[in-house]
């Protein structure tokens, strides 16, 4: 079992610092050499999809690799949300999965399934550690596929990778046999690459800058990185470029339009084409704004480069002429320097124009009076009266969307997650508990629909406190998103295909889970809570609002209507 070990010194000595494990037998030995390592932090949690979501949450909050641990079965099944999810947000993972003997795979043993390449096309690698290590060549072989798997989760573009660990009874030391990592154990490293752009790139760049007509930037879903903020606002200042920016992209502080959602949806054929871009630059992952991207699929610039250190491009536009492989920050910094074109001036007036009247707009639509009460309104309440520095959790459907649209409060240092790799509703809790764990000392404020909330409660089962944690849960009894989309909303099985009414409150999970509870049903309600919610004294909580979903599906048809006229 020494190379089994020697499985946890290797993580550690790699930088991992968190574990999440879900109990088994199978997986006994892994357990105990994570649980008695000094250097691990350890945390139990029965169900596996929460587990791995958990997972998630931590590493997005360190920016570093987590390790999840399972027994064999369907155990590693369930982590496959979180994974994929992992994959498709660049968010290292290294899944040790425990499995039996490969003689006994199909023997109608229990817990026993097809455990290699658990994950299919949505984990980065998948390795076979040996089943016998007593020859020194299998060791080596074990400690070095545990130091590539490491390493390819963390290399760029970050992602999750499996390690399949097939066990042979005894799975459990003997009485008084301690357990021992060798010092000596093989340590592979690998360094991420520090591509600069060459010279005579830079030149080539800097002439088709200036020649390229209008130019605007468009960010994609991006975590916190201060360097990228500091050369973004460089190049964008220095050249007058407008940085278009939603809300999951992090690079608010220096982004010059964010209102894009609201006046993208408003303007005329004609408006928009004063905004179009002859050069489109990009960087980051999804965007969550459905017209802005309808806006960059019609506007077809000439010219479309995606700023991508390492990975497969996407070509979310239909317009890709180039990939530029160096880090966004790299790109920025080298390139900040330069004339800008006419056009490009012009162009950044018009979208500052579209986002000052937009800004303007939202005021006046929630400084009417007789607002009914409702989701959209009580969700702008919500993120005013946010902690400093919240890490903040969207939630998918009209969450992230309310979000998007309203903004955030200024000045407050928030930093957003929300799973847009896959946009499921099946982790979102958990997620955000992963963070309310990994910085404690931070508020973590989690904002979701009923369903979504319910999918995960499993959440909070588990023994380890989040007195920073906060949950917003906006109860419309269902998918209310079908009653506000286009497609679900005109069909005659709306309410029970699509919607799908629920009648649950959380009161029960509150007490189930220790959490404090605070309902409202009104502005004043609302209004009274949410200093006490957020409080640090207060604990972990949920607050839950309780609205109509024809109200509010009305209300965001009048929203929708005054933003056509607003911008007609
Ligand atoms: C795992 C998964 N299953 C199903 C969906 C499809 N889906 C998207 S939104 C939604 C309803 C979400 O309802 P709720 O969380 O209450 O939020 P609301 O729509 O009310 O804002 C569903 C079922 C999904 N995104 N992910």
């Amino acid at each position: 079992m020494q190379a089994v070990y020697n499985i946890a010194e290797i993580c550690a000595r790699h930088g991992i610092t968190d574990v999440v494990l879900s109990p088994g037998s199978r997986s006994a030995p892994l357990t105990l050499a994570f649980v008695r390592h000094p250097g691990l932090t350890v945390r139990v949690v029965p169900d596996e999809r929460v587990a791995a979501f958990i997972g998630l949450g931590i590493a997005q909050a360190q920016q570093r690799a987590v390790a999840l641990v399972c027994t064999s079965g369907t155990a590693g099944l369930n982590y496959a949300p979180a994974v994929a999810e992992a994959f498709f947000q660049h968010i290292p993972l290294v899944i040790f999965t425990a499995d039996r003997p490969p003689e006994w795979i199909d023997q109608l043993d229990g817990q026993t399934i097809r455990q290699r390449n658990l994950y299919g096309a949505h984990a980065k690698g998948e390795f076979e550690f040996p089943v016998d290590t007593s020859h020194a060549d299998a060791k080596w072989h074990a400690a070095r596929i545990v130091n590539e798997a490491i390493n390819l989760a963390q290399a760029a573009p970050a992602g999750p990778v499996q390690v399949n660990v097939p066990l042979r009874e005894p799975f459990y030391p003997k009485a008084g046999e301690g357990i021992k990592y060798e010092q000596d154990v093989k340590i592979t490293r690998e360094q991420a690459s520090n591509a600069t752009l060459p010279p005579a790139e830079i030149l080539n760049l800097r002439q088709q800058l200036r020649t390229a007509g209008r130019i605007a930037v468009v960010a994609g879903q991006q975590s916190y990185e201060p360097a990228l903020l500091a050369a973004l606002y460089e190049f964008a200042k220095a050249r007058q470029v407008p940085v278009v920016a939603d809300i999951i992209t992090n690079v608010g502080e220096v982004a010059t339009v964010q209102r894009q959602d609201i006046f993208l949806a408003g303007l005329s054929k004609e408006d928009k084409a004063g905004l179009k871009p002859d050069l489109l630059i990009t960087f980051g992952q999804s965007l969550i704004s459905k017209s802005l991207k309808l806006f960059l699929r019609d506007a077809a610039p000439a010219q479309h480069w995606h700023l991508q250190a390492a990975g497969e491009a996407a070509d979310t536009f239909r317009s890709l002429t180039r990939v530029v492989r160096v880090p966004p920050a790299v790109f920025f910094q080298q390139l900040s320097e330069g004339a800008t074109p006419d056009e490009t001036l012009e162009t950044g007036l018009a979208w500052q124009r579209a986002e000052a009247a937009a800004a303007e707009f939202l005021k006046q639509f929630f400084a009417a009076d007789a607002q009914p009460f409702n989701e959209f309104s009580a969700f702008r309440h919500a993120l005013a009266a946010l902690p400093e520095a919240t890490a903040l959790h969207l939630a998918n459907s009209m969450a992230v969307r309310y979000a998007n649209i309203l903004g955030l409060p200024q000045g407050k240092q928030i930093e957003v997650f929300a799973n847009r790799g896959t946009s499921g509703i099946d982790g979102c809790n958990s997620t955000a508990v992963g963070a309310a764990l990994a910085q404690p000392e931070r508020p973590v404020v989690l904002l979701t629909g009923d369903v979504a909330f319910f999918y995960d409660r499993n959440a909070f089962w588990h023994n380890y406190p989040t007195p920073n944690l906060r949950v917003v849960l906006f109860n419309n009894h269902g998918g209310g998103i079908f009653r506000i989309i286009d497609g679900p909303r005109q069909q005659p099985e709306l309410d029970e295909f699509f919607e799908t009414r629920q009648l649950l409150t959380a009161e029960n999970t509150a007490k189930d889970f220790n959490l404090r509870y605070f309902p409202v049903s009104s502005f004043s309600e609302l209004q009274a809570a949410l200093p006490v919610f957020f409080a640090a004294e207060t604990g972990a909580a949920i607050l839950e609002v309780f609205t109509d979903s024809k109200t509010n599906a009305a209300f965001f048809e009048e929203y929708r209507s005054a933003v056509k006229s607003a911008f007609a």
